[in-house]
């Protein structure tokens, strides 16, 4: 039931209809989207929460704040690639509403409000952070990790994470989500304390507190790799140059001529990735969830400029997953891979 066109299933074609199955475990917060062409950028996309039985922390209210990079043309990938170039966005949206139309949540004095932030973006990171406000983080990627308090977060494509915000601080203020590529595009909803005047401008985040790392990032339920992996990957990203701007590659091949990796059922597999590009990917593996340090998450960012990550998983399920890039242009442009896992 993962949906891979070509990997995992025939894609639905126009006018047919397809049932999908699946025991809705492990709880957690995730998306949906096509993975055919350039669909996830025409809006085929949305969240799916999967409610825990009892969360390892208390709220009163919980939210889904779903982001999403409004593109009102049909994409091409030639107009979102290159280098460091993104389509012709017209928006950022928080829950399809733009900032100054913003999506509003509504909180009095005292509770404990549980925010789900979604990334469901085909080619913007976001800087985020709430004016006024602390985040306490509580999930990663929808998996739960020890409560750790940051001013803000970086969220690439693809990924998630859920909050805890105290309203111990009556007003209006912005809950905003800033392109890390170009700070002055924002998309913004409004935390809006009930006995506040609605008519004030919401006051905004100043980003000069700690950003979460993954280092912070305490698995609440680690994976089962520690010691020497069976099997290692060593993986350059690359793409973006001048000569080949649309070309993105891991190990110099573009998928779909590119070698599967091939892994077998109960490996311990670690997969070291390097950077050397100019732009940010958000490396996502289908199938598992992996660990990064102390933290269990299925999408990391590997920073540009020689930026590297490892991250560790154990391959449980036999079969065929894709292993890509979360920015849909670099996916199309080559940047993924297939484990075969057997
Ligand atoms: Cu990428």
């Amino acid at each position: 039931m993962d949906g891979v066109p070509g990997l995992t299933q025939e894609p639905i074609q126009s006018g047919d209809s397809f049932r999908y199955e699946f025991d809705a475990t492990p709880a957690g917060t995730y998306l949906y989207h096509s993975h055919v062409n350039l669909q996830l950028d025409r809006g085929l996309v949305g969240p799916l929460i999967i409610e825990e039985e009892s969360p390892h922390v208390e709220y009163d209210e919980d939210i889904t704040l779903f982001l999403d990079d409004f593109l009102p043309t049909e994409p091409n990938l030639d107009a979102g690639n290159g280098m460091g170039e993104r389509p012709p966005y017209e928006g950022l949206l928080i829950n399809g509403r733009v900032p100054d139309d913003p999506f509003t949540v509504d909180v009095e004095k005292g509770q404990r409000v549980r925010l789900r932030f979604i990334n469901g973006s085909s080619a913007t990171t976001y800087h985020i952070g709430i004016g006024g406000h602390q985040m306490t983080v509580t999930h990663a990627d929808g998996q739960p990790v020890d409560p750790v308090a940051v001013d803000s977060f970086l969220l690439s494509m693809g990924e998630r994470y859920d909050v805890i915000v105290e309203a111990d601080t009556p007003g209006t203020w912005a809950i905003q989500a800033a392109a890390l590529e170009d700070e002055e595009e924002v998309a913004q909803a409004v935390l809006q304390y009930a006995d506040a005047e609605d008519s004030t401008a919401p006051e905004q985040p100043q980003f000069d507190g700690p950003t979460l790392e993954y280092e912070d990032l305490r698995s609440r339920d680690p994976l089962d790799v520690d010691g020497t992996p069976d099997r290692t990957f060593d993986l350059t990203l690359s793409g973006g140059m001048m000569m080949q701007p649309d070309t993105w590659t891991i190990d110099g091949q573009a998928y779909p001529d590119a070698e599967p990796l091939k892994i077998r059922e109960g490996e311990h597999v670690r997969v070291k990735m390097t950077n050397h590009s100019m732009m940010i990917h958000p490396m996502h593996l289908h199938g598992h969830f992996f660990q990064v340090g102390d933290a269990v998450m299925d999408t990391v960012i590997v920073p540009p400029h020689m930026g590297q990550v490892t991250f560790d998983f154990v391959a449980d399920d036999p079969g065929d997953w894709f292993f890509h890039c979360h920015n849909l242009y670099h996916l199309h442009s080559g940047m993924a891979r297939e484990f075969h896992c057997v």
